[in-house]
């Protein structure tokens, strides 16, 4: 079983699609490990988004992130790292295909609603970054019909 680490962004929570985004989650059998809702302040941003660093639109993304409250989770399911950046759609939403969230609700790469890990290590890089040990392991009633 393999956990990413999901946030919904500034625009998203701002837009009232909290729900609906977790929800895109949830009905394709991923399970939550852990969410919490918080004001990114400039060094987790700056921690998180280290990787683009040296990037033209840096400022912009570390202003973008902590402008307004996120919700930030793990989740949990076979593939979830693929499966979620599957979901969320591609970086662009005007390149992201019909159907994932960047292209559903997105118009803009600076407000493209939701980040996801890219890959096992970032996935654990990010986790322990925004989480610690602070995940729930828990049986889910339907786990069985999921997963098989
Ligand atoms: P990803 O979120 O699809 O993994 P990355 O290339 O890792 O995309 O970029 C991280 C985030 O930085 C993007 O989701 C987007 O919010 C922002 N970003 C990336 N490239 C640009 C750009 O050219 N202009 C403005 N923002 C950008
Ligand atoms: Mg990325």
């Amino acid at each position: 079983m393999e956990r990413t680490f999901i946030i919904i962004k500034p625009d998203a929570v701002q837009r009232g699609l909290v729900g609906e985004i977790i929800g895109r989650f949830e009905r394709r059998g991923l399970k939550l490990s852990a969410m919490k809702f918080l004001q990114v302040d400039d060094a987790l941003a700056r921690q998180h988004y280290a990787v683009h660093a040296e990037r033209p639109f840096f400022g912009g993304l570390i202003s973008y992130i902590t402008s307004s409250p996120v919700v930030a989770l793990v989740m949990e399911g076979t593939n979830a790292i693929a499966v979620v950046r599957q979901t969320v759609g591609a970086t662009k939403p005007a390149e992201a295909a019909p159907g994932t969230i960047r292209a559903d609700f997105g118009l803009e790469i600076g407000r493209n609603l939701v980040h996801a890990s890219d890959g096992p290590e970032t996935a654990a890089f990010e986790i322990d970054l925004w989480f610690g040990d602070d995940l729930v392991a828990w049986p889910r009633a339907n786990d069985a019909w999921i997963f098989e």
